[in-house]
């Protein structure tokens, strides 16, 4: 086989293996409160929340601070918090109510974690 052609075919490869890892769709960014006193934090390490799972009251803060060499973001399974993808900086939500909060990272599916809100 022609060394274009491999070439061709890798690129192709490549490619689609990239466009199966873009999140489907993200949904909009919801803006980092202000103002607030988190009670926990959670790192963001590549490639994992840690701790994953935390436990605060209704009406505590949460925030996620980024630390990791690639980007990162935090997306709530129902779209109640969503911040950008980025490598640095910080992002805090309040949880208002009560309940059991999936989230994870839209470019890296095996990045899961878990907010309890009593
Ligand atoms: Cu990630």
């Amino acid at each position: 086989m022609p060394r274009r052609a491999l070439a061709f075919i890798s690129v192709t490869v490549l490619a689609f293996a990239l466009s199966a890892c873009a999140p489907a769709s993200k949904p909009p960014l919801v803006p980092s409160a202000t103002g607030a006193d988190p009670v926990v934090t959670v790192q963001v390490v590549d490639n994992r929340y840690e701790p994953s799972e935390v436990q605060i009251e209704a009406g505590q803060a949460v925030r996620w601070v980024f630390q990791g060499v690639m980007e990162h973001d935090v997306v709530a399974e129902d779209g109640s918090f969503v911040s950008e993808l980025v490598t640095t900086g910080e992002y805090v939500h309040v949880f208002e109510e009560a309940g059991v909060f999936a989230y994870d990272c839209s470019i890296h599916p095996e990045m899961t974690g878990t907010v309890v809100v009593r």
